[in-house]
């Protein structure tokens, strides 16, 4: 059955049993005050706006049970997969690995490597840990979506021009229908948010579609 739903640069059709929702990195570490976020300089609060339209969306997406993925971004404890070129950045005390406030910055099993609390996943819901930007690179993401049989992705989180971005083009490479939620995605830099989705929708929709949360409930309701 085709859900039509209302996006840019046209309306996209999905059928809810094929499509999965793909939560990408909303970590303390991210989001909260003190986490890597903020040691790179950044305006964490500028990341909370897209808290509640996840939510949101993520109530919808159950309810017709349709796949929820989540992401995070981050290391083993020993950093043997995190190459130097992404350590070796930046004041080494706010570095990857580093201690902070919610334990080693983007070191899994570390408080601030975890998802906040608001959008926590359900039991049974697949996490992917990925060590680098993009959702597919060194991770099982990929065997999954395939195994479920899912043909459309709807992709949220942050932040919009690098995570979600890097995520959008592997999976439109790939050969997947990416629908962006603009409202359930954000960026430290409004400008580089604002520009990340005319890149997405730009010609035809190059790397994909882009929508809002409203607009996804109303049409999966
Ligand atoms: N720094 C920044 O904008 N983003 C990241 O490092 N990771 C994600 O986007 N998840």
């Amino acid at each position: 059955m085709v859900t039509m739903i209302e996006a840019e640069p046209e309306a996209i059709g999905i059928n809810p049993e094929r499509t999965a929702v793909i939560v990408i990195d909303m970590q303390r570490d991210f989001l909260e005050p003190g986490g890597f976020g903020e040691s790179l300089g950044n305006d964490v609060s500028l990341l909370g706006a897209a808290v509640a339209p996840i939510k949101a969306l993520l109530g919808g997406a159950r309810e017709k049970r349709m796949l929820v993925i989540h992401t995070r971004e981050g290391h083993r404890p020993d950093l043997t997969d995190a190459p130097k070129a992404k350590v070796e950045r930046g004041d080494p005390s706010t570095r990857i690995g580093a201690s902070g406030p919610m334990g080693r910055i983007l070191i899994r099993g570390e408080a601030g490597h975890d998802i906040i609390p608001d959008l926590y996943p359900l039991a049974g819901e697949p996490v992917i840990d990925k060590p680098g930007k993009g959702a597919f690179y060194a991770t099982d993401l990929y065997s999954i979506l395939l195994h479920k049989g899912i043909e459309s992705l709807i992709v949220c989180g942050v932040t919009t021009e690098v995570c979600v971005h890097t995520t959008v083009r592997e999976a439109n490479d790939r050969g997947f229908r990416c629908i962006v939620p603009a409202d359930c995605c954000a960026s430290y830099f409004p400008e580089f948010h604002e520009m990340g989705l005319r890149m997405i929708k730009a010609q035809g929709g190059i790397f994909g579609w882009v929508s809002d949360s409203k607009k996804i409930l109303s049409a999966l309701a």
